[in-house]
């Protein structure tokens, strides 16, 4: 199992990250704390420098196994299902430069709130369709370029659309596209799912990233999420990918990505 943990490339209003901006700094600390690779949370494709930091990455060690896309809802409110179609047409060309630059680095791209939100004023069947219509059009131009795509289930209290591990599969079934699968986030399911466990066993291949923050979302260890079943059903699950920190940066963010991954290699040592 490899680990890996959430930087954002440039300054951001979402608090799950270990550093913002100054990557190449962010990334030296990542590597030093012993992690094996850095996720990043990017707004603007265009303004990253990809071979730069595949540069460093490699230099330091590390990998990129993700490229997130969610502070283009955060900081700009572009969705793959704003009801405005430029707003539409923005979101889906935005992620298409996500999708050169994780070519660029081998990493997936995330498809998390950048989906939007699902307001109730808004039509839910148009919203579903254009979502589909987005993820197929998407879904075709992360296969030409051998790149992936995790859709993320998120609690309701931050979209109301794909809260769960099973309505995650029944768009992935809708979309009908082999780039895509779910990303799974323990935050998120320790809200929504029944048994985190059972919902992890019902995803068989389809997990292509996975997200850990403990219930309070501070780093694994720090609440009361049961960590060793739930990467023990991972791995039985035949899951090879990465275990990513997305947690906040508490009491700081140098503490936070030290115990958590201590506290995750204690685990994985006693299994
Ligand atoms: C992003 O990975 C995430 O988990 C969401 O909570 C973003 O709002
Ligand atoms: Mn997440």
């Amino acid at each position: 199992m490899k680990f890996s943990v959430v930087v954002s490339t440039h300054q951001a209003s979402f608090e799950a990250v270990s550093f913002k901006g100054q990557i190449h700094e962010s990334l030296a600390a990542v590597a030093a704390a012993g992690y094996d690779g850095a996720e990043l949370a990017v707004r603007n494709a265009a303004e990253v420098d990809g071979p730069a930091l595949g540069a460093t990455a490699r230099r330091l060690g590390l990998e990129i196994p993700a490229v997130g896309t969610g502070q283009m809802w955060g900081e700009e409110r572009l969705s793959l299902t704003a009801v405005d179609q430029s707003v539409r047409a923005t979101a889906i060309s935005r992620v298409q430069e996500h999708i050169a630059l994780a070519a660029q680095l081998d990493a997936q791209v995330i498809i998390g709130l950048v989906r939007g939100v699902f307001p109730e004023a808004q039509h839910r069947e148009a919203s579903r369709q254009w979502l589909v219509e987005g993820l197929r059009e998407l879904g075709a131009a992360a296969d030409a370029q051998g790149v992936r795509i995790a859709i993320e289930a998120i609690n309701r209290y931050e979209t109301a659309y794909v809260n769960t591990v099973a309505e995650g599969l029944e768009l992935l079934k809708t979309v009908g596209s082999d780039a895509l699968g779910l990303l799974l986030d323990t935050f998120h399911m320790n809200i929504e799912e029944p048994s985190m466990e059972e919902s992890i066993r019902s995803c068989g291949d389809r997990i292509f990233h996975f997200h850990v923050a403990d219930s309070n979302r501070w780093y694994p260890g720090a609440g009361h999420i049961d960590f060793a079943s739930l990467l023990g059903v991972l791995q039985e699950t035949g899951y090879s990918g990465w275990v990513s920190g997305e947690f906040l940066p508490q009491p700081d963010g140098p503490t936070s990505i030290a115990r958590g991954l201590e506290y995750l290699r204690s685990l994985q040592a006693t299994s």
